[in-house]
């Protein structure tokens, strides 16, 4: 698109058109706005700002391309740098041209390589299962916070390598940095009402001394040692990444879902075949774009498909309005994951094309990747609503309702059972006894990690859980304690009375269901009563690697709290806090208090009886701790009856019997008097052993075993605790 030598009486002028994109009319629903641009013609003029304007593809397209004449200098937003004061000092990328621009460009492809996104994989992986695990535990929930902007907010802080203290300035910001490209109407005021906070926030991050050594932060801080650019541009350039890198990926996930909600048969498509995930990505990105508009200023007299644009115009080109020309697309506003999207403007086009659309794109494989195996359909849960901002197309709340994959329960491999001989046999208090465990001919024990715990024989037949309470790195020997509970099924009691020293007694080897979360910045471990093992053994694990912990035992009086000399001896004695039902108020412990503000990446170890337990994670919950922070195990003999139990009937699918469960018996009971049979270990869902899997019919889950996202699939259940909602269970036996 050359300038051209050509009478302005040959050229026509550029149609008026008076029409506000930026009005929270047009926002709402911009499509009919944009159908009027493109019909207009190819350039229009808006008449309220005195601009031009094109939302054809091909012109669209052509003005990103041609760079010289369409410059991005004097700003990608409404305002003409070389006429007013920008609200912030110019991006030395977004708002450049070359060559400065082409120097900074090169400084952010050098550190957004494809190797060093490879290696953020595993880890995103990961944070996706933790995510997902929380917020798939419920049928419904809230697509933008919990999903769309959880996950971006979990990994890309962590990947540029901003600290986790102010990190909730992080979205606030990008909303303002979007709407400051419109012009200056309400929304951008209001966006701007805490301004000076924020931006000072965003400054502080974007220096050298305040970004982890590893991230993409410190890599742009690299590149100045180099000399490639400065010490002040490589500031600017962090300051790139935390402008662009959020809120456009978060609406890529948000849109995504929303597509997903309502055409059930593409996320089939995606679920049967992954690879369609990549398309699916730049499919959203067009069908939804994020990026609604972007400017450019004229740097001589052009002309387009014959009309005149002088020099020194403001150009708005309607990124979005032109991924859904039809001049260009077949059915632009249909949907389709399979359609071709090449040449999509949705990332822009030419030398400024977004640069960090690789890393975008692996977050987006990542989560819809993880969720493509969970989730059959989403639904929509209520309405959508949006957000209007001058530059993006934002959700703001997406209600979805999610029917989940069935999931066959994992075979889980009998452990070898180990024979061992109890050394020692204390009295650790009143009904408390410990047990140490060694092999015969004085063998290394298999390395067990904080949190396991060892499948008890107690005597033929008769196997019960205790956790592992001695330190992790012993490998000559296995310390449990038992609360004797006259009341329970006879474990506990055996133990006491049956075992002695000398006994040889089969173990099996440790199990880990109540692990420590590697990633944690800081932990917090409460126990009650003798739910204290499994928290000495993490205890003495977070000391011993330098980990950031407080610890909190709650006990009836001080005369039956097992293990106080060795934790007062212990070196991490000062950071634990004891608690006494009996003693002064003041030393209770002040629940409030100690679970008040989680950090980021703070997380909650419980451990005791389940009223106890219930208190805690509700109090925790309450306090907007996130699910995937918090971790617990009931201890033995916690399974809850009530009164309000029912008969009900479970059918075997192989042979279409149907049995009676009455309410005093359990499922596993009843199968068992009707020789049906089962192999079970706990009888209180602790192990897992029993686990079934259910064909219809909803259990009444009162394990602890399954996580809360395995139990809300109602794919299986333990009989030899958990009951049924519904009158009939159909069992896969
Ligand atoms: C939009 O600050 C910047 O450099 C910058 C801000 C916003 C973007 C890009 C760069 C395209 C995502």
């Amino acid at each position: 698109m050359a300038a051209v030598n050509m009478n302005a009486a040959e050229l026509s002028r550029a149609p008026d058109l008076d029409l506000d994109p930026f009005s929270l009319g047009f926002l709402a629903d911009p499509y009919p706005g944009h159908a009027r641009l493109r019909d207009a013609g190819p350039v229009v003029r808006l008449t309220r700002y005195g601009i031009c304007a094109m939302a054809r593809h091909a012109e669209v397209s052509a003005a990103l391309q041609d760079w010289k004449t369409f410059c991005s200098g004097r700003g990608a937003g409404l305002s003409d740098f070389a006429k007013e004061e920008p609200w912030r000092p110019p991006s030395i990328i977004l708002e450049a041209d070359p060559p400065l621009h082409t120097r900074t460009r090169g400084v952010l492809s050098k550190v957004l390589t494809r190797p060093a996104l490879m290696r953020l994989r595993e880890d995103m992986q990961q944070k996706a299962g933790a995510i997902l695990d929380g917020v798939l535990a419920d049928s419904h929930f809230e697509g933008v916070s919990r999903l769309a902007e959880a996950f971006p907010l979990r990994v890309f802080p962590d990947a540029v390598g901003v600290t986790p203290d102010g990190r909730e300035n992080l979205l606030p910001y990008e909303d303002m940095a979007f709407n400051a490209f419109g012009p200056r109407n309400a929304l951008l005021e209001a966006s701007m009402a805490k301004a000076a906070e924020v931006t000072a926030w965003i400054a502080k991050q974007c220096r050298r001394e305040n970004l982890a050594p590893n991230g993409f932060g410190a890599e742009i801080y690299a590149q100045a040692d180099c000399g490639t650019i400065t010490e002040e541009e490589a500031g600017m350039l962090v300051r790139t990444l935390l402008s662009a890198g959020l809120d456009t990926t978060i609406q890529s996930l948000a849109h995504a879902l929303h597509c997903f909600a309502l055409h059930p048969d593409q996320w089939q498509a995606i679920r049967e075949s992954p690879s369609l995930i990549r398309d699916t990505f730049d499919e959203v990105v067009r069908y939804a774009s994020p990026i609604q508009t972007f400017f450019r200023t004229t740097t001589r007299d052009t002309e387009i498909a014959g009309m005149q644009v002088p020099q020194g115009e403001k150009v708005l080109l309607f990124l979005a309005a032109a991924n859904r020309d039809p001049r260009h697309w077949r059915e632009p506003d249909r949907f389709d994951i399979r359609r071709n999207t090449t040449g999509h403007v949705g990332f822009g086009y030419g030398i400024h094309q977004c640069i960090g659309q690789a890393l975008a794109r692996l977050e987006f494989e990542v989560v819809i990747g993880a969720l493509a195996k969970r989730v059959r359909r989403f639904e929509l849960d209520g309405s959508p609503a949006f957000r209007p901002n001058n530059t993006l197309r934002a959700l703001e709340h997406l209600p979805l309702r999610v029917e989940l994959e069935i999931a066959r329960p994992a075979v889980r491999v009998t452990p070898a059972m180990l024979e061992l001989r109890v050394a020692r046999k204390c009295l650790e208090a009143p009904d408390i006894c410990s047990f140490e465990l060694v092999h015969p001919s004085g063998k290394e024990l298999p390395q067990f990690a904080a949190g396991a715990h060892l499948d008890v024989e107690v005597r033929e037949g008769l196997t019960r859980q205790y956790s592992l309470c001695n330190d992790p790195s012993e490998r000559h020997r296995y310390l449990i304690a038992v609360l004797r509970e006259s009341t329970s099924r006879g474990g506990s009691v055996a133990l006491h009375g049956e075992v002695y020293e000398g006994q040889v007694i089969r173990v099996s080897e440790p199990k880990n269901h109540f692990p420590l979360a590697a990633e944690a910045h800081r932990s917090l471990l409460v126990a009650g009563g003798i739910g204290i093992t499994p928290i000495l053994a993490m205890a003495q694990h977070l000391i011993s690697t330098g980990a950031d912990f407080e610890m909190h035992y709650c006990t009836r009086s001080i005369e039956r709290t097992a293990f106080l000399e060795r934790i007062r001896q212990s070196s991490f004695a000062s950071r634990v806090h004891l608690h006494f039902d009996d003693g002064a108020p003041e030393q209770r412990m002040d629940l409030a208090k100690t679970l008040e503000a989680p950090g980021t990446n703070t997380h909650l170890y419980v451990c005791g009886p389940r009223g106890f337990m219930d208190a805690v994670l509700t109090a925790a919950r309450a306090r907007s701790w996130p699910d995937s922070n918090l971790h617990y195990e009931f201890f033995a003999g916690e399974v809850r009856h009530t009164d309000a139990d029912s008969d009900f009937d479970v059918e075997l699918a192989s042979s279409r019997r149907v049995i009676r469960v009455r309410r005093d018996q359990t499922v596993a009971q009843a199968l068992l008097a009707e020789g049906v049979p089962l192999r079970l270990s706990c009888e209180q869902g602790v192990c897992g052993t029993c686990l079934t899997a259910v064909l219809e019919g909803i259990p009444d889950h009162r394990d602890s075993y399954l996580t809360p996202a395995e139990r809300a699939t109602n794919c299986s259940f333990t009989p030899c605790c958990s009951r049924a909602r519904s009158s009939r269970l159909v069992l896969d036996l």
